[in-house]
């Protein structure tokens, strides 16, 4: 598959710029639904993360890792996934798993923990899965997620399944010895594996000097015999348009890709950091308000003609109500049944899980 974009380049592939300027030689292959559902998803993305961190004010949850900032590279990159495609994600992924299906209700259920949770609350918010949607279930450990995604995607390869593998990882991932391993695999077996890294500069207080002295994280796929490709995380339609390309890639048997997002994220690392300790308010105010990745797509979708006053506003309140309507579902949803707490981690009970069930309950 010949690729349309420049691998290991220093400069990020763009198509917008951010007064909402097109950049690009090519032309986006999306259509006008497709930039507007783009748009719209961000906007939503946005919402529920905003009410999350309302709701951790509240003191009705306990924990949230803010997606803010972050949208166009999570949003554009699981945007042409199919549903029987694997995600793997970290502890900020809200925007890939509203893209890949899970609803508001289920999303703001995670975060409060209720039954209507795909995890039934087992996981600490922000960790979002969902069996059905074939989003796997992350843990909260760097790097962990990595070599899982590669062995499925192999085992994709070997069952003829036609599935792609789209694993994130944060710039801190790449310096954990289990994401190197994986890279490798991923090459010397060219598995159908995405890596969609998004470098929000920060690894909670560590910057990206000193994470690593390459030039790029994209860099980092040539050692491995695969290409990386440095996109502006912030430009939707661009990190729509390289994920595209990379897993159609993958599924047509060409192999892996490292896609670096360069992003940035508006918040602590989570409700529990501190952030003013190592990072200055001028900086978030930079990218807060000259590189909104929302700000960016509005402006371009208003230039190209496609929205107005009227229009926002129209989908700023249907937003609204989405949102009221999956808060209220969320809220009116039980917590978690006791009896459900041997359930969905393994396929059957191993047999001190019996036990333990029949001395808890009275019953296997
Ligand atoms: C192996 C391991 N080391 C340390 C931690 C503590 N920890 C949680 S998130 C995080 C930073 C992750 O940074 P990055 O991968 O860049 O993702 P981001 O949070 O920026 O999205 C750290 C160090 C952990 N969970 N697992």
């Amino acid at each position: 598959m010949a690729a349309p974009f420049k691998p290991f380049t220093d400069s990020p592939i763009a198509y917008v710029d951010n007064d909402g300027n097109p950049v690009a030689k090519m032309k986006s292959a999306f259509s006008d639904d497709d930039l507007k559902r783009l748009y719209r998803l961000m906007v939503l993305c946005r919402a529920i993360d905003d009410r999350g961190y309302i709701m951790v004010r509240q003191g009705r949850a306990g924990f949230l890792a803010q997606t803010a900032g972050q949208e166009a590279s999570q949003i554009g990159s699981a945007f042409t996934l199919e549903k029987k495609d694997w995600v793997f994600t970290t502890h900020r992924e809200l925007g890939a798993a509203l893209t890949k299906g899970m609803t508001p209700g289920q999303l703001l259920a995670h975060v409060l923990g209720k039954d209507l949770d795909p995890s039934k609350g087992r996981n600490m918010p922000s960790h979002y899965g969902d069996g059905e949607l074939n989003i796997v279930t992350p843990s909260s450990v760097v790097g962990n997620k990595t070599p899982a995604a590669v062995g499925v995607a192999m085992a994709a390869t070997i069952r003829k399944s036609g599935q792609v593998a789209m694993c994130y990882m944060g710039d801190g991932a790449t310096s954990e010895g289990d994401t190197l391993a994986a890279f490798n695999f991923a090459g010397v077996f060219n598995a159908p594996a995405v890596f969609a890294l998004q470098n929000n500069q920060y690894a909670i207080s560590i910057d990206v000097k000193h994470q690593t002295k390459s030039r790029t994280f994209a860099e980092k796929a040539s050692a491995f015999g695969f290409d990386g490709y440095l996109v502006d995380g912030n430009d939707v339609i661009a990190c729509a348009e390289v994920s595209k390309f990379a897993i159609d890639k993958a599924r047509s048997g060409g192999g892996p890709t490292l896609i670096e997002f360069l992003t940035y994220r508006y918040g602590p690392h989570s409700s529990a950091d501190d952030d003013s300790r190592y990072r200055k308010k001028e900086e978030i105010e930079l990218w807060r308000n000259t590189r909104d990745p929302i700000m960016r797509m509005r402006k371009y979708l208003t230039k190209q003609g496609l929205l107005d006053d009227a229009s926002e506003a129209k989908m700023q309140e249907e937003i609204k109500h989405v949102v009221e309507q999956g808060l209220t579902e969320a809220e009116a949803s039980p917590l978690p049944a006791p009896e459900t707490v041997f359930d969905h981690a393994y396929a059957t009970l191993l047999p001190h899980q019996i036990d333990e069930k029949i001395e808890i309950f009275g019953h296997a």
